[in-house]
């Protein structure tokens, strides 16, 4: 058995059920947020007590919905000063466990804060509330002729304030930057119910701390992101993309590494396994476009310059980015396989057989998801050694490699590990092995989907005691009563 004080609050089907709220409490919060801002029906509240995998499961009295930011300044308020726990929510896409109550707290939605706004067309910025989902963000952007450059599969779902609290990552980091790089400014509520408006969105503000930056990756620990001002760029022209087969690990991040020098417009560089498209292939009645199935499989996507400086490039005779990408693939060596898509579908088709490994693998129950980036030096190795470690604790467990590899970030998804439903104790036990090898390797044991509940108890394995300390310092100033998602990050 393992240390019950040493568990991770994954999955426990004796969860605590949240105290209710007291009815004065429920009259007052209704004051402050109108009748159909208060959610106490309980089938509501389970849409929101556990997350999209459903292996963080918890429980919450009451869930509050603010329109305004006024609104979310209030309940703050409120709730400091009754000392009630306070779990804000955007669309509930994250992946470990920092989203949902999973210790009876309140959860803040911030879904009805969803306008997008002040588009600037010339400095190419708009300002997005946290409950605009990220498909908007991008279609307001495009509207423009413009691109907002964060992109990940649950872009319909997840919001703008949820990928800031986690400076989400996404498959276009390697050219753009993840969610960091693009915040120019937040508007943000503190505990204490104070509005820390800062959305001007200049680009040279150097007036002090940067406290969007703080912010961004905080994890709903420090304020309640209300909205963002975001940084946005030129739409691509052309677009096009290549699926590689590959024998090998090595070869594989080794094309990469040629591909990224030889074409400026590499935006994607996706590694998946032989088993984890034929999974997808599977699930979801996919077809690969390689005849047989092959250890490892990478996709690569470029994008052009904007359409009109595209057509002028064509005229003088330079290549359009189908055409390098063809003979950047044409040059490499070891590719086993290739297939090249430069229309819409046949773009989407392949993507679909990346971004559906997330769904496929959870059709097999809820998997446990180490997001860890490797030096990629070690990538290959770790991608060799990191299967045999996981079976060496959880010996019929299955173990799904596939990631963002030029970012050398590797999702390992672990299925059949039996904490969830088998009732054994190897949960643990796979993220401490597979973790501590990450360490060891000098890489980070979570490259973009955060710390959340899943991984706090392993903090210490990248952060130093003093690093640990000044994050608690930097929460008890913010949030001095410890209401704002006080069992997420930092460890107990
Ligand atoms: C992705 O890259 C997401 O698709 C989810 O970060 C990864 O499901 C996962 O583990
Ligand atoms: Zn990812």
């Amino acid at each position: 058995m393992a240390d019950p004080d040493k568990r991770s609050d994954a999955g426990d089907p004796h969860r605590p059920i949240a105290p209710p709220l007291s009815d004065r409490a429920i009259v007052e919060l209704r004051r402050l947020l109108g009748p159909d801002g208060v959610v106490i029906d309980a089938d509501v509240r389970a849409t929101v007590e556990v997350d999209w995998t459903g292996r963080f499961r918890g429980s919450t009295p009451a869930l509050l919905r603010p329109r305004t930011v006024e609104g979310v300044s209030a309940v703050l308020a409120w709730c400091d000063a009754e000392r009630v726990a306070v779990t804000p929510q955007g669309g509930n896409t994250g992946l470990v466990g920092g989203g949902v109550p999973l210790h009876g707290e309140v959860v803040l939605s911030l879904s009805r804060l969803d306008a997008i706004s002040e588009v600037d067309p010339l400095g190419g910025q708009l300002t997005a509330g946290a409950g605009a989902t990220l498909a908007a963000v991008q279609s307001a952007a495009s509207a423009h002729g413009l691109l907002y450059p964060v992109d990940l599969a649950a872009r319909d779902t997840a919001s703008i304030g949820g990928t800031v609290a986690t400076n989400a990552g996404g498959v276009h980091l390697l050219r753009y930057g993840g969610t960091r790089r693009q915040l120019l400014g937040v508007e943000a509520v503190r505990a204490d119910g104070q509005v820390l408006s800062h959305l001007a969105g200049l680009e040279k503000d150097n007036t002090g701390y940067d406290i969007a930056q703080l912010l961004c990756g905080s994890e709903g620990t420090l304020a309640v992101v209300t909205a963002a001002r975001l940084r946005l760029v030129p739409a691509p022209g052309e677009v096009a993309v290549a699926l590689l087969a590959f024998a090998g690990a090595s070869e594989a991040i080794a094309a990469v590494a040629r591909l990224r020098r030889r074409l400026p417009e590499l935006r994607a560089a996706e590694l998946m396994t032989g088993a984890g498209v034929d999974l997808v292939c599977r699930a979801f009645d996919r077809r690969s476009p390689f005849v047989r199935s092959w250890p490892f499989v990478v996709l690569v996507e470029v994008a052009g310059v904007a359409p009109d400086l595209t057509a002028r490039d064509l005229t003088d005779g330079g290549p359009g980015v189908v055409a390098s990408l063809a003979a950047a693939v044409a040059d490499l060596p070891a590719v086993g396989d290739s297939a090249v898509a430069d229309d819409h579908a046949g773009r989407a088709e392949l993507w679909a057989l990346r971004e559906d490994h997330t769904l496929a693998i959870n059709t097999l129950g809820a998997p446990h998801k180490l997001d860890v980036t490797l030096p990629l030096p070690v990538l290959a190795s770790f991608l060799a050694e990191v299967t045999d470690a996981v079976r060496s604790v959880a010996p019929a467990s299955s173990v799904w490699l596939f990631g963002h590899v030029a970012d050398g970030n590797i999702h390992v998804n672990i299925t059949g590990a039996g904490d969830i439903e088998g009732g054994n104790d190897t949960g643990d036990a796979v993220d401490d092995v597979v973790l501590e090898l990450v360490a060891r390797r000098g890489g980070s044991i979570s490259a973009e989907h955060g710390i959340g509940t899943a991984k706090r108890r392993w903090l210490h394995l990248n952060r130093s005691p003093s690093e640990i300390d000044t994050f608690r310092r930097i929460k008890a100033a913010l949030d001095p009563n410890g209401i704002l998602n006080p069992h997420v990050l930092l460890p107990d």
